[in-house]
């Protein structure tokens, strides 16, 4: 078996295409998420490597638990982790908030990364190497008007991986934290909830980056020798400086 990588979130956008790159670097990739027939599609797209498939809501902690318990012993050296299931909920002032949006924020962004990495450290531990990826954003730097509680959930995601890399550095475990700016994905299509034409307009007038950037990046990161981590990573399209400043043409 090839060093294994397990990717959250691999049915779409950053994870999909971040399971395909590793894939191709040559690891065998565990790949999750809900919708079990994108993760099918995923498992037959790529010829490389071996592929396993954990259908779970990163949600649901008994899910996670039992998902990872139930690897294969052959699957269970888990070497690299990519933190990425993730989505914004919504877009509103703080006063106009949906409960539902915040805890679908805060349950999945925060403590779906804590119950997977809750599961998955122990392996590494067992071998005293791992490299876990954070998928943080600029959200998680700077926060912008009525992205209040995403930029929130990012900002704790970039407190969780600096604590993390103190936590591990004793065990020999990389944590690296992976920024975005404006990705086109299906990210802002879950944020305005289906809604493809407000989605779409997001990335009007510029080029945004593409999740195969991220993933060449994430490639890259865990290709490095082992003395050499990178902690910390900001992402932007060329025509982005800040959460908020964008070169648009039109
Ligand atoms: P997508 O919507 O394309 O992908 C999101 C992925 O997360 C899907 O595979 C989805 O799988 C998974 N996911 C969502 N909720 C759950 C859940 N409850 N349980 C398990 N898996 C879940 O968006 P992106 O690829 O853009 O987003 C990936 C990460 O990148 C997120 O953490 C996001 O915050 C971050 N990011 C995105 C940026 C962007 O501009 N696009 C910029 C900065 C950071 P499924 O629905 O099948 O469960
Ligand atoms: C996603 C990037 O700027 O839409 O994390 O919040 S942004």
């Amino acid at each position: 078996m090839p060093k294994i990588a397990l990717v959250t979130g691999a049915t779409s956008g950053i994870g999909k295409a971040t399971a395909i790159a590793l894939a191709k670097a040559g690891y065998a990739i565990i790949a999750t998420g809900r919708r079990a027939e994108r993760l099918e599609e995923l498992k037959q797209q790529i010829k490389e490597v071996p592929v396993y498939n954990l259908q779970f809501d990163v949600r649901d902690k008994e899910a996670v638990k039992q998902a990872i318990a139930s690897l294969p012993d052959e699957w269970k050296q888990v070497e690299v982790l990519v933190n990425n299931a993730g989505n914004a909920h919504g877009l509103s002032p703080i006063q106009d908030g949906s409960l539902e949006d915040w805890d679908a924020m805060l349950d999945i962004n925060v403590k779906g990364l804590l119950y997977v990495s809750h599961e998955v450290l122990p392996l590494m531990q067992k071998h005293q190497k791992g490299h876990i990826i954070n998928i943080g954003s600029i959200a998680g730097k700077e926060v912008y008007a009525n992205g209040n509680v995403y930029c929130a959930s990012k900002h704790a995601v970039d407190a969780i991986s600096k604590a993390m890399r103190i936590d591990l550095v004793q065990q020999g475990i990389k944590v690296s934290e992976v920024n975005p700016g404006m990705v086109e994905t299906e990210f802002s299509e879950v944020r305005f909830k289906g809604d493809t034409e407000r989605a779409a307009a997001v990335y009007n007038g510029f080029e945004p980056l593409k999740a195969e950037d991220i993933a060449d990046l994430i490639s890259f990161i865990v290709t490095r020798p082992a003395h050499v981590n990178l902690a910390e990573v900001l992402i932007l399209p060329t025509a982005q400086a800040s959460a908020t400043v964008v070169n648009k043409q039109s």
